[in-house]
C-alpha cells in the first residue's frame, strides 16, 4: 500500500492585518509531524503557496527548513513534494533543490520542461507533478489579442498541459492509478477573501473534466477545504490557519490519500484551530460584556483575534480609541473595527455591502469595481467585462514582473 498526505496553502510568512502568523504555522506544522508519525505515510505532497511572498521573511524561511530536517529524521521516511504555487517565486523554492534531494524532498517549483519529468513513480501509483502554471507555461503570447482570446489561449494551454502530462502517466502507469497535482481554479470553486487574484487561475479557470483519467487530483489556491468536481476526487485541502477573516468557522484538511488494491481510499483528518478567530457585533453600550465572554482561556496559548462591527459606531468620532481602552485587560485582540455604512452612502458596495471596508481588507479587483460604479458602469454592461478583463491582465504582468519573469 502507499499512503499520500495532501495539503496546500501554507503561505508561510503570512500577516494578518499587520499580525505575525508564523506562531500558528510553527504550531501546524508541529501538528502536522505528529500526524505523519502515526499515519506513517510513503509521501507528503504541499500543492503549492509554501510561502506568501515571492521574498519570504527569514523567519519563514528557517521554519520550512527545520520542518524539512525534522521530517527527514522520521522512520520509516516520508517523502515530500513541494510545488510552485501562484504566490511563490518558483526561483526562490528551486535554489536549494538539489540540497533537498538528498533528504528525499522533491521540489518543482516551475513546470518541467517535458511530461515525463512531471512523474513520479510509486510501486502502485504514478505521481504528475505539475505547479502553478504560469502564462508563459501555456501560451504563445500574441500582440493584439483580446482579452476573451487571451483568456481561452490560457485555458486550452492549461488543458493541453493536462493532457499531455496526463498521456506520459498513463504510459508509465500501466494499470497503477495516477495522481495528478495543480495550483489554479476550476470553474465553479467558492473562494474566501484570501486568495490572491490569479492571472492563470482566474482567466484560465478550467472546468474539472480537465482532470479526467486521473483517480486523485490533489489541489491548492483555493483557501476553503472543497471538492472541485462531482465524484470527488479533485480537492482542494484548504490552507491549515485561516488566511483570512471570511474563512471563520471553517475546518480545514488534511488528506489521506491510500492506494488499496490497485484503488483509492481517501480519507480526511481536521486540523485543529491553533487560534480563534472570531466576527462578532455589537452597540457600543454592550461592547464590554462581548469581549469578556470571547475572550480566550487562561491556559489558551493564543489569544484570539476579533474582527468587530459596532452598529452604532458612526456616532462615535472616537471609536478605535473605545474599543482599544474596552479591550486592554482582555484575553483577545481586536483586529478590525467595522461600522455599517449609513444607506445610500458611499461608493463600495464589495462584498454584502452591509460595511465600510478598511482598504487593506480589499483586493484591488474590489477597489477597481468600487470605481467602476463611481463611473456609472454596472455590472451587466459591456464595458464592464472589459474594463475587468484588462485590469485582470494588468495586475496578473504586476505579479509576473515582480517575480523577475516575463
Ligand atoms: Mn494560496
Amino acid at each position: 500500500m502507499t499512503r499520500l498526505l495532501h495539503t496546500a496553502d501554507w503561505h508561510l510568512g503570512a500577516r494578518l492585518v499587520d499580525n505575525e502568523r508564523l506562531p500558528e504555522q510553527s504550531a501546524f506544522l508541529d501538528w502536522l509531524l505528529l500526524r505523519i508519525e502515526a499515519l506513517r505515510p510513503d509521501m507528503l505532497v504541499v500543492a503549492g503557496d509554501i510561502f506568501d511572498t515571492a521574498n519570504p521573511p527569514q523567519q519563514a524561511l528557517a521554519l520550512y527548513y527545520n520542518f524539512l530536517v525534522r521530517l527527514a529524521a522520521l522512520r520509516p521516511p516520508c517523502q515530500v513534494l513541494i510545488l510552485g504555487g501562484n504566490h511563490d517565486s518558483p526561483a526562490t523554492l528551486n535554489a536549494p533543490r538539489e540540497l533537498l534531494r538528498s533528504i528525499s524532498v522533491t521540489v518543482v517549483g516551475d513546470a518541467p520542461a517535458t511530461p515525463e519529468e512531471a512523474l513520479l513513480e510509486f510501486p502502485d501509483l504514478v505521481l504528475c507533478a505539475v505547479p502553478y502554471l504560469r502564462e508563459r507555461d501555456v501560451r504563445n503570447a500574441v500582440a493584439g489579442q483580446s482579452f476573451e482570446e487571451v483568456a481561452t489561449g490560457i485555458r486550452e494551454g492549461v488543458r493541453t498541459h493536462y493532457r499531455a502530462v496526463r498521456e506520459a502517466g498513463l504510459r508509465r502507469a500501466a494499470g497503477r492509478p495516477l495522481i495528478g497535482t495543480g495550483h489554479l481554479t476550476v470553474a465553479g470553486s467558492l473562494g474566501s477573501d484570501s486568495e490572491r487574484t490569479i492571472h492563470v487561475g482566474n482567466l484560465g479557470a478550467v472546468g474539472s473534466d480537465c482532470f479526467d483519467g486521473f483517480a486523485y487530483v490533489a489541489l491548492g489556491h483555493i483557501h476553503k477545504p472543497q471538492a472541485a468536481d462531482p465524484a470527488g476526487r479533485v480537492r482542494y485541502p484548504g490552507s491549515p490557519i485561516p488566511l483570512s477573516f471570511s474563512e471563520v468557522g471553517v475546518a480545514k484538511e488534511l488528506r489521506v490519500i491510500d492506494v488499496v488494491a490497485g484503488g483509492l481510499e481517501v480519507g480526511v483528518a481536521t486540523i485543529p484551530d491553533f487560534r480563534p478567530l472570531q466576527r462578532a457585533s455589537t452597540r457600543l453600550d454592550g461592547i464590554q460584556g462581548l469581549l469578556a465572554q470571547l475572550q480566550g482561556a487562561a491556559d489558551c496559548p493564543f489569544e484570539p483575534w476579533l474582527e468587530l462591527t459596532v452598529t452604532d459606531g458612526a456616532e462615535y468620532p472616537d471609536l478605535d480609541r473605545l474599543v482599544r481602552e474596552a479591550a486592554k485587560d482582555l484575553r483577545l485582540r481586536v483586529l478590525k473595527v467595522l461600522v455599517p455604512r449609513p444607506a445610500g452612502q458611499g461608493a463600495f458596495s464589495a462584498g454584502s455591502g452591509a460595511e465600510v471596508p478598511s482598504l487593506d481588507s480589499l483586493r484591488p479587483a474590489e477597489v477597481f469595481e468600487a470605481r467602476l460604479r463611481q463611473e456609472g458602469i454596472r455590472p451587466e454592461d459591456e464595458a464592464w467585462g472589459r474594463l475587468r478583463g484588462t485590469f485582470e491582465e494588468l495586475l496578473g504582468s504586476l505579479h509576473d514582473a515582480k517575480e523577475g519573469g516575463a
